[in-house]
């Protein structure tokens, strides 16, 4: 063996980081053979022989152990080993007495004693703990203690070396984990006391009423308490958070400071408008029908000296559990940009940030969490870090965990998107304390994703009138006897001098007493009839706007939408199809994308910023819209609409993951805290739209009238049958149709590329009236480029959107017009094609139905007055009978047909699957179905 080398000049210096372990197996490699390690090292052991760990007192111990190689590779894996394994040793759940693998950790499993690592030097076993330590002996107990005690960690999945070494270095320097004062130790057992008495005072007061108490899992009050307020103290302005309906209330009534009246007027009657404090440091609104209280959102503002220091926001949720996420991260995303400037918005991730609560059971469970998790580190969609707390109760309802997940923690899907998991036992308030500064400083630095899995249990069954006793006996005739967390805190503190009872007990006694004071002031129901009316900004509909544009301005706009900075160079290809839409305007050839690219043009103008995204939405699904140009040499992007002169406002645009409800649900939340953007997403086809159904059900068709909740979100749906099978033609229009009730969005279905420029321009100069309303549009894929739904410049520059047409050169002799056809969408362009191929056409007339939702009654009935000898009206559709719009108008026609006027249906019969899958049964469909409409 080579003596150590301790010169000033050794090349090794004071190397002792966490590879050390590495290189002593290269240098017994080395003394093997010298060839078979890297050369570069082999020149080093050749010429210093193996690195010495530190002068003096550690050079002894390697001196002493000199010989013994073998031994202090040994120790150097099992440091490692610990440090990867010591979380399966934890004593992380409150409900176990004993560790369950306590022997996991032995050195003997490493063939070593004690004496052999005390033979050691502490530095064999971790760099990061200069001179704590005499001995390896001592830092294994110490690395022991820390990796499998009441937090244990799992991140030897992170990916980068840098970031492993900041986290592994963190705890074992223990940086984040400070010993508290007794002034905060006194405040978190304060705080525990609240909400423990919180929950007990509605147990006794509202017996059995769903509460969801967070009993079991009440530290996660104080987690989120120390994770805001350190975050702010960093300079956080804003603050998203996320939850279902367990341990809301206490969530609303101490992180969100909602009003303990407010929340028990709920318990006895509908939410009282009248508690809502003046002094505007709550915001929350009402819908008309409402919602149950476990599901409200709030806004609070944390003051300081009358400014805004920080806003905090609980996101208005439903049942379905975690589909709130991407909205809560689609408003953080909002919050972090300014979109006052052309180009993409200007993103600041410190600005704010998400806190995403889930549940043990659904977090692993329910598909969106992946699909959320996926957008975290994505250019769209990343915000630079969401902290994700479990609020783990070990059990989802009545099922167990064996019972409802394949892995062994809750969390383990976090680690495929190289998230640091901590668990932490929700019976040790210190240590949770401790998690969440190890959360908020890891985002501060590498800003991604964290994730504490908070393991406590639930005390109660799943909402109160459940018995868990019959479902789950050996589980609660633990937790039956099982402490609260106050209690044991408060019994730690006794301990240690902090509290003595008689404080307690005052503590406890304060805080029932407020409680009581505030049931007091709770006002009485009441009896007057309760108004589930929409106020009338919502019943009015949409009102009148311009959205006309100078014809100089479009054809200026039109010009620089076909400029690209010199050298840059496009697919020669699409070059030569964009610059055909230099003449386009003048020979009345603007297409649907041409059109949309105009709209957002003038948008921009307006300074209302933009925001699209989707699959593929750059190029667009059908190679239409080449809104991001690519220089065919250098990869680099360019977007026209960054550089439109007199541009007021960011337009972004992004490819989405192939993933519909997170990224649907993100949008939403965009939109809903960036009223004034106009936010579009594009489904690849429409038929994909329902596997974002939860967010089109729960959120975009309903949150106005549940939560008050506005939106003025766009869909694009692509729809139509062209014989592309059951998956390419149909956006489920039915669907849209059966949700549209209280003017709570538009539907439509147009015909025209001006059609197009005007809904667009229309819904961006509604965004921030209160009559705005979200925008579902069946999109067109054949008619994207069909010369029948082209445009000239006067249609864009003058005119409107018109929710219905007319079909142009028909209906010339009004009394003569027997049959008024009225259809939507591509069919009625399939209708215009066979006129051609009709001799008498008196005796019809067609009116397309652009808008279906709300329903054009007036327009339709101002039309048909003009036709007095009408005899039938038939809704001619592509859609089998039991989709499409048919259920949806036949009422509506029934209402405008006059006494002797029949409403007859022309399309596919009622059929379970949405299409054919074979094009020629498709061709015989489509031309029975046009044959039959022009049929007497
Ligand atoms: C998508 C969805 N499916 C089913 C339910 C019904 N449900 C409500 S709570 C719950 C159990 C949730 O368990 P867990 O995620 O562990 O949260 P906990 O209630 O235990 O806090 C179920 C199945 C729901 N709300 N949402």
């Amino acid at each position: 063996m080579t003596s150590l080398n301790g010169s000033p000049q050794n090349p090794w210096g004071e190397f002792h980081g966490p590879n050390i372990g590495y290189i002593m197996e290269m240098y017994d490699l080395y003394l093997e053979d010298p060839g078979s390690v890297d050369p570069a090292l082999k020149e080093l052991f050749d010429k210093w022989g193996p690195p010495f760990v530190d002068g003096t007192a550690e050079e002894r111990k390697i001196e002493a152990a000199e010989g013994n190689w073998e031994k202090i590779l040994l120790a150097s894996k099992y440091a490692d080993y610990i440090r990867s394994f010591g979380h399966l040793a934890g004593n992380i759940n409150p409900l176990e007495t004993e560790k369950k693998q306590a022997d996991l950790l032995d050195e003997g499993k490493f063939q070593l004693t004690e004496a052999d690592l005390r033979a050691m030097p502490a530095s064999v076993i971790s760099a990061n703990l200069p001179g704590r330590f005499s001995n390896a002996l001592e830092a294994v107990r110490y690395l022991k203690r820390i990796y499998s005690g009441k937090i244990t960690y799992e991140f030897d999945h992170i990916q980068r070396a840098e970031e492993k070494d900041w986290l592994y270095g963190m705890v074992e320097s223990g940086r984040f984990h400070p010993e508290l004062t007794p002034e905060k130790k006194k405040a978190v057992y304060q705080r525990l006391t609240e909400v423990e008495a919180f929950e007990q005072f509605l147990h006794r007061t509202f017996v059995g009423q769903k509460r969801f108490s967070i009993e079991g899992v009440d530290t996660l009050i104080p987690l989120l308490d120390e994770i805001i307020s350190e975050s702010v103290k960093g300079g956080t302005k804003n603050i998203n958070i996320g939850m279902a309906h367990r341990g809301r209330l206490n969530v609303l009534a101490h992180v969100l400071g909602k009003p303990y009246e407010m929340i028990f007027a709920e318990f006895s009657h509908a939410p009282n408008k009248e508690l809502v404090p003046s002094e505007g440091s709550i915001g929350i609104t009402f819908g008309w029908t409402g919602d149950v209280k476990y599901h409200l959102g709030l806004d609070r503002r944390l003051m300081e000296n009358q400014t805004v220091r920080a806003r905090i926001t609980l996101a208005n949720n439903p049942s379905h559990l975690e589909y709130v996420n991407p909205v809560v991260c689609g408003y953080t995303r909002a919050a972090q940009e300014d979109r006052t400037m052309p180009g993409y918005p200007k993103q600041d991730v410190q600005r704010s940030f998400s806190i995403l609560i889930h549940g043990d059971a659904a977090f692993p469970g329910q598909g969106v969490v992946a699909e959320t998790l996926n957008l975290s580190r994505l250019r769209g969609y990343q915000t630079g870090g969401t902290i994700h707390i479990i609020a783990n109760n070990m059990i989802g309802f009545t099922t167990e965990s064996e019972d409802s997940r394949s892995t062994l923690y809750a969390s383990d899907l976090a680690k495929g998107f190289d998230i640091p998991v901590v668990h932490v036992n929700a019976d040790d308030p210190e240590a949770v304390i401790a998690a969440s500064r190890l959360a908020v400083l890891y985002r501060q630095t590498f800003k991604k994703d964290f994730l504490i899995d908070l393991i406590g249990y639930r005390r109660y069954g799943h909402n109160e009138m459940d018995e868990p006793m019959a479902t789950n006996p050996l589980m609660y005739r633990t937790i039956h006897n099982h402490p609260t967390v106050r209690e044991l805190y408060g019994k730690k503190l006794m301990e240690e001098g902090i509290l003595t009872p008689e404080t307690a007990d005052r503590y406890y006694k304060e805080v029932e007493k407020k409680l009581k004071t505030a049931y007091d002031r709770v006002p009485k129901p009441r009896e007057e009839k309760i108004d589930l009316d929409p106020p009338k900004c919502v019943e009015n509909g949409i009102p009148e706007v311009d959205t006309t544009v100078p014809k100089e301005e479009l054809v200026k706009l039109n010009e620089e939408l076909l400029e690209w900075p010199q050298g840059f160079q496009v697919f020669q290809k699409l070059e030569r199809i964009l610059k055909r839409r230099s003449g386009a305007l003048k020979e009345n050839k603007i297409d649907w994308a041409h059109a949309e690219a105009l709209a957002f043009a003038t948008i921009l103008k307006e300074g209302i910023p933009i925001r699209l995204t989707g699959q593929d939405s750059e190029r667009g699904t059908f190679a239409q819209r080449h809104l991001v140009l690519h220089d065919v040499n250098s990869g680099k992007t360019f977007s026209p609409l960054h550089y439109i002169a007199g541009g007021k406002a960011s337009f972004a645009i992004h490819n989405s993951p192939l993933s519909e409800v997170s990224v649907l649900g993100f949008e939403y939340g965009y939109n809903v805290y960036a009223p004034e953007t106009l936010v579009l997403w594009e489904a690849q086809f429409g038929d994909f739209a329902n596997s974002a159904q939860v967010i089109i059900d729960q959120f975009i068709s309903s949150g106005r009238a549940k939560w008050g909740q506005k939106s003025g979100l766009v869909m694009l749906l692509p729809h139509g049958y062209e014989g592309q099978g059951p998956e390419h033609s149909s956006a489920r229009l039915e669907r849209y149709l059966s949700l549209a009730a209280e003017n709570n969005w538009t539907v439509a279905n147009m015909t025209k590329s001006s059609q197009y420029f005007h809904i667009l321009r229309r819904q961006a100069k509604i965004l921030l009236k209160e009559e705005v309303r979200p925008l579902v549009i069946m999109a067109p894929k054949s008619l994207l480029r069909h010369p029948l739904a082209m445009s000239g410049l006067e249609d864009l520059s003058e005119g409107k959107f018109h929710p219905v047409l007319p079909q142009p050169g028909l209906g010339t002799e009004p009394e003569k017009v027997r049959r008024l056809i009225l259809c939507s969408g591509k069919i009625a362009i399939d209708l215009a094609e066979k006129l051609e191929e009709i001799e008498d056409k008196s005796w019809f007339h067609i009116l397309r139905v652009e808008e279906l939702y709300p329903f054009p009654m007036k327009e339709i009935a101002r039309f048909l007055e003009q036709y007095p000898n009408v005899k039938e009206m038939v809704w001619v559709q592509e859609e089998p009978k039991n989709m499409g719009a048919w259920n949806f108008v036949e009422p509506r026609l029934n209402v405008l047909a006059k006494d002797g006027v029949d409403v007859v249906y022309v399309g596919r019969r009622s059929r379970s699957s949405t299409a054919e899958g074979d094009p020629l049964a498709h061709k015989m469909e489509q031309t029975r179905i046009l044959q039959e409409a022009f049929t007497k």
